[in-house]
């Protein structure tokens, strides 16, 4: 396999201004005719060939400037085509044909439900006609579409200039995009679809028609969708000065899709899962996703769009600021017309959700093989970069500079990367750079080469903490030490490979031991968070005026994705999760405390000791259960036991079933200690009336379904009854959804089978909640291999969409400890099986779930030989795709 490097990026020799693109439609053979104004660049050689990448198609003919071009002038190879001795100028036209119908892998141009799609990101354009398929090369489209009458929606991207039926009866479209995009931002869509839209003023009056398209009879679940694009639109106004720039914007959902959404120019094509909504078949998370992506999407038409990547190494140059715009928007939206304390605790509840996503995803990714930093330094396939490091810790890395520039600085700083990059394809240097004009000017004799750092280092940092109390001087000492070891490819440099300090942004609260927040006399100011900038591998700041020794609140709001270590007791933990008023340090108190015990308990199990709680924990959830004055929302979070994923991360070995079995242990005994409590919450907070996804009930629902499972899981006298009566009255899916979960995993009898199957029979034709009920068993707690295998078998199971595939073999091999974790082997050997299957139909998924065993080398020995076998297994199959390649072969170095 060929390993690319971000040292050796050349620019192309060729600009391609214009392009044409002529489709004649059929699902079996569909013709495209792309015509090219291709110029050669200042300063190219004369003879550079012009070198276009090709996959999946077939030559029909190539001409210039008229001519046909002839065998010696021109050479095929399976990946490209070159085209030698063009003159400086010159129309290059290239016929071809593609089997859409026959596309298993979802790129390139191809069918599901009957209609033609496109995704071209990353490099999928290629297999719709020959081209520089590297995002660099910024062209003006011209689109036509010519397709039978089956087939009566045409969409390209930009504005539609014409449309007419041909004398074949065929009908025939013409779209013309103004705006100069890497090829990877071609979209169309052609087929039998129905649509939602409503028509908007922006900011500086001009009006703009947003439209929803999806399948006919779907048009009832689109109304969120269509909302949450005018919030969207109306945010980018308001936070960024950001506004739309075409006269027309569309969202296309589709079922058959790799990912969650694709940002084309004013063409966005969906995952359905991220657009229909509606109370009865969508849940609480459902809409959140939906508002969260839909923004994103949008987010990219500036950060993305207008500015681009110069190549794929930079791809969290959008990513993570898109990311970190679409957190900002769901941040603000959570937040909205609420007053100051309750939206502090909305905000903090969406950052405590982002924090939980990036522990359970990125912090192993930076500690595995496929460890890479936001700025990767090579590829062997780009479709596998696409990753937690490169947006979650991306968004992090944004947001660190957001912190270090402050609100206003991080806009200044946006404005002037708008002002020097519009219109450009860029590196994340210079994003870096727009922000550093600012950062000077703020902070005269320092810069931001130190956080540079942040993009070329893998793995994640983590900072020591002391704290030093003198009495006689009332002075306290923090002395911050950071260490981060080399990880994946930088272990492989040996020992001469050293890694350098970074810029952290470290945010820090003192409280006395009555649990009262002590002002910090810092930087000439009196505050109650001080903001320590650590920039080399250790500092030392001194807090005075201090009469005890304090409790420390570290990493205040998660300023920056390290892991801190700092020796609190249990009763310290205790008093930060009662009394803190950084509600996200708070939360983090309780998860420590939960994780100290959970970890307890699975060694206990491990060494076949009798498990037992901890009053003192017991009394830490109690108070955090009946503090009345936090909402339910956060009160959700607090009460949440970590995920195992997130425990995983702290075990010397990882062994999931004795997580699983602590994890459950806790869940019960927690039901039952605090029954009383439980019950209370489940009853106060019901949400009767007509569904909202509102954050407020939302929260409230969040909170109640958590009590549930607790009641049942501790086989609470009634919980059962409870659980079934709600499922049976439940007016939204959220509700529902929680009932039924927690009678399959905690309950008894025949009621959750029954119920099982009837939910199935309810919603067999919303493959949507299909995707759920296959979820749900794929991950409960008595699924086996051989149930996932029986599960297979049902009749709406299939490979080909990735959505079925992800709900339940994803489910099992990712979320269901005990099924997949057997200590004989069967679920690794299950696993290897469908990583198989998937790929000979869809490689980009394929590696998806390859990478579910990517840090084996770090659980427990009994499970490691199992795994190591599964992997050599999956290497050794002939025919592999480069995507699953790379991944198992990273993994066994
Ligand atoms: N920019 C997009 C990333 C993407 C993708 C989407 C769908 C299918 C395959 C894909 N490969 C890459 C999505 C985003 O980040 O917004
Ligand atoms: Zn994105």
């Amino acid at each position: 396999p060929i390993t690319v490097y971000r040292k050796d990026y050349q620019p192309y020799p060729y600009d391609i201004p214009e392009v044409a693109l002529a489709f004649d439609l059929a699902p079996d053979a569909t013709e495209v005719r792309c015509t090219m104004h291709v110029q050669r660049k200042p300063g190219a050689s004369a003879d550079a060939a012009l070198i276009l990448d090709g996959e999946d198609l077939e030559l029909v003919s190539v001409g210039v400037n008229g001519a046909a071009l002839t065998a010696d002038s021109y050479h095929l190879s399976e990946q490209n085509l070159a085209i030698y001795g063009l003159p400086a100028d010159a129309t290059v036209e290239i016929i071809s044909r593609c089997k859409p119908s026959a596309n298993s892998t979802l790129m390139g141009l191809y069918v599901s439900g009957g209609n033609f799609f496109t995704q071209c990101e990353a490099e999928g354009f290629r297999r719709i006609t020959w081209f520089a398929d590297r995002p660099d090369v910024m062209s003006r489209y011209r689109v036509t579409l010519r397709a039978q009458p089956q087939y009566p929606v045409l969409l390209s991207n930009g504005n539609l200039m014409a449309s007419r039926q041909l004398p074949d009866g065929r009908n025939e479209v013409e779209w013309e995009d103004p705006f100069p995009k890497p090829c990877y931002l071609f979209a169309l869509v052609a087929g039998n679809l129905t649509h939602r839209e409503t028509t908007v003023k922006t900011a500086s009056g001009r009006d703009v028609l947003l439209q929803v398209y999806s399948d006919p009879g779907s048009e009832t679940k689109t109304e969120w969708a269509l909302d949450s694009l005018v919030r969207a639109l109306r945010w980018d106004e308001t936070r960024f000065g950001l506004e739309l720039d075409l006269d027309r914007f569309m969202i296309v959902a589709v079922h058959d899709f790799n990912m969650g959404a694709m940002e084309n120019k004013g063409l966005n094509i969906f995952n359905a899962a991220y657009v229909l909504a509606d109370a009865d078949s969508a849940t609480d998370a459902n809409y959140e996703g939906i508002e969260s992506v839909i923004g994103h999407e949008y987010f990219h038409n500036w950060t993305g769009n207008r500015v681009t990547c110069r190549d794929w190494f930079q791809l969290s140059l959008k990513e993570g600021l898109t990311v970190f715009r679409d957190q900002e928007f769901s941040a603000d939206m959570m937040a909205h017309d609420m007053d100051a304390a309750a939206a502090a605790s909305a905000r903090a509840v969406k950052r405590i959700d982002d924090v939980v996503a990036l522990r359970a995803a990125q912090f192993p990714e930076d500690a595995g093989p496929m460890a890479h930093p936001i700025r990767p330094e090579s590829y062997q396939e780009i479709g596998n970069f696409y990753t937690a490091t490169v947006y979650e810790k991306g968004a992090e890395v944004i947001r660190m500079q957001h912190t270090l520039l402050g609100e206003e600085g991080f806009r200044a700083g946006m404005d002037e990367y708008f002002r020097r990059h519009d219109g450009q394809a860029v590196t994340c240097d210079d994003f870096v750079d727009a922000m550093e004009s600012v950062y000077v000017r703020q902070h005269p004799g320092r810069d931001l080469s130190v956080f540079r750092r942040w993009y070329r280092q893998a793995g994640t940092p983590r900072v020591a903490v002391k704290l030093e109390h003198d009495a006689a001087t009332r002075r306290c000492t923090v002395t911050l030490t950071q260490e981060c070891l080399p990880v994946g490819v930088e272990r492989k440099a040996g020992a001469d490979y050293v890694k350098a300090p970074y810029h952290i942004p470290f945010a820090i609260g003192l409280l006395n031991q009555d649990g009262r927040s002590l002002p910090l006399r810092h930087d000439g100011a009196v505050q109650e968070t001080a903001l320590l900038e650590l920039t080399t591998s250790s500092q030392q700041w001194v807090f005075e005026d201090i009469d005890e020794r304090p409790v420390p609140s570290l990493l205040r709001d998660f300023s920056a994705p390290v892991i801190v270590d700092y020796d609190w007791t249990d009763e310290e933990l205790a008093l930060l999760s009662a009394h803190d008023t950084n509600p996200f340090a708070r939360w983090e108190a309780g998860q420590e405390l939960a994780t100290r015990q959970i970890l307890a308990l699975a060694e206990a199990r491990q060494a076949g000791r009798t498990l037992h709680a901890d009053a003192a924990f017991i009394n830490a959830w109690r108070a955090l259960l009946t503090d009345p004055a936090i909402d339910a929302a956060y009160r959700a979070r607090a009460l949440a036991l970590p995920s195992e994923k997130t425990l995983a991360e702290r075990m010397h070995a990882v062994d999931p079933p004795a997580l699983a079995v602590a994890r459950d242990f806790l869940r019960a005994e927690l039901g039952r200690q605090l029954a009383a409590e439980f019950r209370l919450a489940f009853e106060q907070n019901q949400t009767p009336g007509e569904y909202s996804p509102a954050p407020v009930p939302a929260g409230m629902r969040a909170l109640k379904n958590l009590a549930l499972s607790h009641l049942l899981a501790a086989g609470e006298h009634d919980a059962q009854r409870l659980a079934e009566q709600q499922y049976e009255r439940a007016g939204n899916m959220t509700d529902s959804m929680a009932a039924l979960s927690a009678l399959i995993n905690y309950g008894q009898g025949d009621f959750p089978q029954e119920a099982l199957a009837a939910f199935y029979d309810k919603w067999r034709d919303n493959p949507l909640v299909v995707d759920k009920w296959f979820a749900l068993q794929a991950a409960a707690r008595s699924t086996t291999v051989h149930t996932a295998r029986e599960l297979m078998t049902h009749p709406a199971f299939t490979l080909r969409n990735p959505n079925r595939a992800r709900a339940l073999i994803f489910q099992f091999c990712l979320n269901n400890a005990r099924g997949m974790h057997h200590p004989d082997g069967s679920g690794y050997a299950f696993w290897a099986e469908q990583v198989l299957a998937l790929d000979a139909l869809n490689p980009e998924i394929a590696a998806r779930l390859a990478r579910a065993l990517d840090n084996w080398a770090r659980f427990v020995p009994a499970l490691r030989a199992p795994m190591q076998a599964a992997l050599q297994q999956v290497r050794a199959h002939e025919g592999l795709s480069r995507n699953v390649q790379e991944i198992v072969s990273k993994a066994l170095e």
